[in-house]
């Protein structure tokens, strides 16, 4: 896939949720792309080099003939701008499926910070997840990056503001990740969001292959993203089952057999990571 004389470069880690949105957008318009690992593990993302690409200190990133592009969503829409080729994957906002991809991309957006990391501090909401980390150890992480956002600050003064704007997400991420009433209140709004995208597919299942239309959208791939994680935290059974949401559950069945999709489990693969 990393052709070095690619146009686009995509600055990512392996286990990246955005990362991943990007990657399917990618794959679905079969685009060469050079890969640039950003390992968050070591955090990378701190770096002064990549700080200098994206203030925010975050993946994923585009690179396209010297210019960077951070957000997976505006990535997105720039990708479909700029390349023809492969699925439209954000119709005009004028039309009646572009206003429907643009409401079910916000919809879409949940809190997954609030559900990955919370499930790790309280892995007992989930049906099916083992916590791979104690308590402490997960304290432990957050405590370091803070330390190493201090040091980094005090390091690189031209990056001060944008090192110390990374610290308050963190500490809060710690108070509310470990709180199971704020990760089971993100669980359950996650059943009101489901409940209308089953509407939606139940609504299309005349003939429309995916979410909204016979072609895959950006909103397919805020929703694939969204279900292989859910999938990956062991909550499957808790939102679809050939019982349960069952436009959904076959949704999630044919999401398997699309290659845009299937690539994201190489990827994930190739750094040796489960995302
Ligand atoms: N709104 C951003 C969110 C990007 C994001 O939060 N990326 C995570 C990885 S999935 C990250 O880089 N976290 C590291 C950090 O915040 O320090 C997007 O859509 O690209």
């Amino acid at each position: 896939m990393a052709a070095p004389s690619s146009r686009f470069t995509l600055y990512m880690s392996g286990t990246s949720y955005f990362a991943q949105k990007v990657l399917m957008a990618l794959f679905a318009k079969n685009e060469p792309f050079a890969e640039r690992l950003v390992d968050q593990n070591v955090n990378d993302n701190y770096e002064s080099w990549y700080m200098k690409l994206n203030p925010l200190g975050k993946v994923p990133v585009l690179e396209d003939r010297g210019k960077f592009i951070p957000e997976s969503d505006d990535i997105i829409d720039y990708l479909d701008k700029e390349l023809p080729q492969g699925p439209r994957l954000v119709p005009d906002p004028s039309s009646d499926l572009g206003r429907e991809v643009a409401h079910c991309r916000k919809l879409l957006n949940v809190n997954v910070i609030v559900i990955i990391f919370g499930l790790a501090y309280n892995p007992h909401l989930s049906p099916d997840y083992t916590a791979a980390k104690t308590r402490k150890e997960l304290d432990d992480i957050i405590d370091g990056k803070i330390a190493k956002l201090e040091r980094y600050a005090t390091e690189n003064p031209d990056l001060r503001d944008a090192y110390l704007a990374k610290i308050p997400p963190l500490q809060q991420r710690k108070e509310l990740c470990s709180n199971p009433e704020v990760v089971q209140r993100a669980l359950d709004d996650l059943q009101t969001t489901l409940d209308e995208v089953e509407a939606k597919l139940m609504k299309g299942s005349q003939g429309e292959t995916w979410l909204l239309s016979c072609d895959l959208t950006a909103a397919d791939i805020s929703l694939a993203v969204l279900l292989r994680r859910l999938s990956l935290c062991g909550l499957t059974s808790l939102y679809f089952s050939p019982t349960k949401r069952t436009a959904l559950h076959k949704y999630w069945q044919r999401l398997q057999t699309l290659p845009a999709y299937s690539k994201l489990s190489d990827i994930a693969n190739k750094y040796g990571v489960k995302a």
